[in-house]
């Protein structure tokens, strides 16, 4: 009753300002009309703070917080701001810069760390619930790690002959070596070295190549503590190697490590938006990151005791779909409804029809559990990690050697709650279809089983123009501004310019919600050049790779290219941007860095807060580019975005002699 209060003399946001997409404005004016407050009215309320989003507050020790605006007036001569201790807007944006690294990178290997452990668990046989499923990618994962897949063994003949090992004894060294490159603490993380080349001795070079996964953490952390490092370049400097440690690290080992558990995924159709649920169904709504538990929950959905209990209760099934990266990892591998993306989670339950929302980890508003609370969904959190004191939460703790028990009882959970609804459900008639699934295995073998040289390769298309360019748009949406706006002005813009996109996370679902995840999309959205691949091979013009662990996709999609020749050597020298236009997640600064770092031109959307020392923000939009071959760059106009971005990728195609 209070929480509804307060929504009754809250501001009201405007529902077609707030959001492009039908299913949401829709969702939005049913929270006006039941007095529930969401995301959307709090920001029209809650303004950010000035100096936060200048990146210039300094909250490190407990003398300040030190606050360094930008003056009205600009900065006449020398800039002699300076906080208690004389750390310079330089120095404390540098600071906040790469403690977002710090926690994107730790999200991201948190996770990585959790599936390594699940992983060795597997090749141990210590459960039964997981199993080793890809054996072609665990020999490819082995081949990096340098695990041996066979053994010189005595034949009956006393001549010596090659055996292959076995399977779960090639798993269990490739899960204890993974899982050893979190607390490494000298040498080099071993999944980096799939770079190309000329970046991994510019890596050496530079002093950045990551020692150990947790240890290039922990030093951003030290190095941030008042009175240590108190160079921006130096500082920035630590920033890489942590996001290196992420995108190449422990965010690939994560991809890697979960093809292999849950099979790499490969074209598969898909339906995505709030339309996906059924008034009729028991509606369980799996949000978060980890494929862990919603694998699990799969299994469970479709058991036939609990679908004869969802009968018994009245409903005519079960409908399992998810939101957020959850979402991107079961529609990847076995094509399951995605209700929404980031900021449709209160709208999801704001329907009526969610009888269970089911959280593990990143990206879950503690507000979902006062929305909960007004209707009749039990959000049930299933980590120990993630917790959610507000409303009525209820938590089953999900464990690996219990997965499939846990996850019938949170389904059983749902399943009971069925009966409970308050009222007859409201559920917005949108839903597209897709078709999703490109693992850079599956852009390979889409494109002819190389990127060079034969059926429809890549390279050559690039090569010979009809392919502009390659642009990699991902990340949240934010509620500062339009949801799903900035990402598809974006996207439409690259693809009317013959540059094809590939996405994950958040920019995947606006993508598929607007249709642009179909082969059809091509001929609609796309140049000439572009349309005409894409007809040949029969892809949509937007892949879709996965969640925003598999942004490692990208990154080894891109050493793929490089590798495949003719385009140079290095990743900085293809024609590629990297895009976050709706941004909001630490993850995603960390994305950004390690792109970045990785050699591509990267723009974001919404604001970064950088723009308090000018010093700094100088660094990171022109000076990287000298230093690693990419830089940072922000452009809130999505239409300028995708210029920048296009002009780039022309920049690239003009030195690498492809246009005169
Ligand atoms: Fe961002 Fe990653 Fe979260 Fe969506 S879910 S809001 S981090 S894009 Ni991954």
């Amino acid at each position: 009753d209070e929480i509804k209060a307060k929504a009754k003399t809250a501001k009201k946001a405007d529902p077609y300002a707030a959001s492009v997409d039908p299913a949401t404005q829709q969702m939005i004016i049913k929270a006006h009309n039941d007095e529930v407050e969401t995301i959307f009215d709090r920001a029209l309320t809650l303004k950010p703070c000035n100096i936060g989003e200048q990146g210039t507050c300094c909250k490190n020790c407990s003398q300040g917080p030190c606050r360094l605006p930008l003056p009205k007036k600009g900065i006449e001569g020398k800039d002699t701001r300076m906080g208690l201790c004389g750390a310079t807007p330089e120095t404390i944006a540098a600071r906040n810069f790469i403690r977002m690294v710090a926690g994107g990178a730790a999200a991201h290997s948190d996770h990585g760390r959790g599936v390594a452990e699940t992983f060795l668990a597997a090749a141990r046989k210590e459960t039964d619930d997981y199993t080793i499923k890809d054996t072609e990618k665990l020999l490819e994962v082995a081949k990096y790690c340098n695990v041996p897949t066979s053994v010189m063994v005595e034949g009956e003949d006393g001549q010596k002959v090659q055996e292959d090992r076995d399977i779960y004894d090639i798993a269990t060294d490739v899960g204890e070596l993974a899982l050893a490159q979190w607390g490494q603490q000298e040498g080099e993380v071993v999944p980096v070295l799939q770079a190309p080349e000329a970046r991994i001795q510019l890596w050496r070079d530079l002093d950045v190549m990551p020692r150990g996964i947790d240890r290039e953490i922990v030093e951003i952390m030290h190095r941030t503590h008042m009175g240590v490092d108190q160079d921006y370049r130096n500082l920035i400097k630590q920033g890489s190697r942590a996001a290196i440690a992420d995108g190449w690290g422990g965010s690939m080992l994560a991809t890697d490590l979960q093809d292999i558990l849950f099979g790499t995924p490969y074209p598969v159709q898909g339906e995505i938006n709030l339309g996906v649920m059924k008034e009729d169904h028991v509606n369980v709504i799996v949000h978060g990151h980890e494929p862990l538990l919603s694998e699990m929950i799969v299994v469970a959905s479709q058991d036939p005791e609990l679908l004869k209990l969802a009968e018994e209760k009245g409903a005519k099934g079960i409908v399992l779909a998810g939101m957020c990266c959850t979402a991107n990892e079961i529609l990847m591998r076995h094509g399951l409804p995605i209700a929404g993306n980031y900021l449709q989670q209160e709208l999801a339950i704001v329907t009526g029809a969610v009888d269970a929302m089911v959280v593990d980890v990143q990206c879950i508003m503690e507000s979902v559990a006062n929305v909960a609370m007004c209707y009749h969904t039990k959000l049930i959190t299933t980590n120990p990690r993630a917790m959610i004191e507000s409303g009525e939460t209820i938590h089953i703790e999900f464990d690996e050697h219990s997965a499939l028990e846990d996850a019938k009882k949170i389904v059983r959970t749902a399943i009971e709650n069925f009966p409970n609804r308050r009222a007859q459900p409201i559920i917005p008639n949108e839903k597209e279809q897709m078709v999703v699934g490109f693992s850079q295995e599956a852009v390979k073998y889409h494109l002819g089983g190389t990127f060079r040289g034969s059926y429809v390769p890549l390279n050559d298309n690039i090569i010979n123009g009809r392919i502009r360019g390659i642009a990699g748009v991902v990340g949240c949406n934010n509620a500062r501004t339009t949801h799903d706006e900035g990402h598809l002005i974006v996207v439409k813009e690259l693809l009317k310019n013959d540059v094809i996109v590939l996405t994950t996370g958040c920019n995947a679902m606006a993508c598929g919600k607007a249709g642009l995840l179909t082969p059809e999309a091509a001929k609609v959205y796309c140049g000439a050049g572009l349309a005409e691949v894409c007809e040949t091979v029969g892809i949509p013009p937007v892949l879709h790779m996965g969640s925003c662990v598999d942004n490692s996709r990208i990154l080894l999609a891109a050493s793929e290219v490089v590798k495949a020749g003719g385009l140079g050597k290095d990743i900085s020298d293809l024609p590629v941007a990297g895009s976050a236009p709706e941004w909001m997640s630490e993850k995603a600064i960390s994305i950004g860095h390690y792109f970045v770092v990785s050699g591509v031109y990267t723009v974001f959307g919404v604001g970064l807060p950088v723009t308090g020392a000018p010093r700094f923000q100088k660094y990171l939009f022109e000076e990287l580019e000298d230093i690693y071959g990419g830089m940072w760059d922000l452009e809130v106009d999505p239409y300028e975005h995708a210029r920048k971005m296009i002009q780039h990728i022309d920049k690239k195609r003009k030195a690498l002699g492809l246009d005169k």
